[in-house]
């Protein structure tokens, strides 16, 4: 099994779900600044010309929820509820959130502070922030709610929703995101950090990473 990646928060998502599950994954990271996802052998494989991408054998799959969730069902793994469907809406409830709300209202400060540095393209320009505050801030409300009492986003444990909603807000700090006021959310996003597998993610080396299971079992306690 091969994973296509490049050093950004949806191909972190997967990387740290394969480190977790102790996944025995080629991956190969891909040089997006030599134009890598542009050519016409890796658009073959994903259209959009982005990271992350797994191949299986003939299976192709893009999308990073889509590829975690593959990867759970493959390793039998409740990170993705299979076999539950009342825990299984839940999550979708969360991915869907996600990528209809709340990445949008994170992701103005993730590309100022954090995607402009990767890329090179440009100090951050606080003036293109202050529309996106008011958003921001109506939907931490939400999750910070949703958060009290709670170590994770569904399902009372770990689950693929978690690595998706966490995977830009974690560098809420270092973006100037305003989740100081949102204590609920900064407990959550501290303790994901304390997983070994999602505050590095990364394959040491440029290609064909087998990563270790040392921290299958570990726990935000
Ligand atoms: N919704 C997709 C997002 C994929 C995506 O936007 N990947 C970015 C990195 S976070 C990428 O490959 N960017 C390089 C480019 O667009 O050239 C997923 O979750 O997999």
């Amino acid at each position: 099994m091969k994973i296509y990646w490049i050093k950004a928060q949806a191909p972190r998502r997967v990387l740290a779900l394969v480190k977790y599950l102790g996944i025995d994954a080629e991956c190969i990271q891909v040089d997006a600044k030599a134009g890598g996802l542009k050519t016409a052998e890796y658009k073959a494989l994903n259209p959009n010309g982005k990271a992350p991408t797994l191949v299986d054998g003939d299976f192709v799959l893009w999308e990073s929820s889509a590829i975690n969730a593959y990867l759970c069902i493959k390793e039998g793994s409740d990170l993705w509820p299979a076999h539950n469907p009342a825990e299984q809406v839940e999550v979708i409830r969360w991915l869907s959130w996600n990528d209809n709300h709340w990445a949008g209202a994170v992701g103005p400060f993730y590309f100022e502070f954090v995607v402009k540095e990767t890329f090179n393209i440009g100090p951050p320009d606080r003036s293109e922030l202050a529309a996106a505050l008011p958003g921001l801030k109506q939907l931490a409300a939400v999750l910070d709610s949703h958060l009290e009492g709670c170590d994770f986003v569904a399902c009372g444990r770990l689950t693929i929703a978690d690595f998706q909603l966490a995977a830009m807000a974690c560098d809420w700090r270092r973006s100037e995101m305003p989740l100081a006021e949102f204590p609920n959310i900064v407990r959550w996003l501290d303790g994901l950090d304390r997983l070994p597998a999602w505050a590095d993610p990364w394959p040491a080396s440029k290609s064909n990473e087998a990563p270790a299971a040392h921290d299958r079992h570990a726990s935000l306690a």
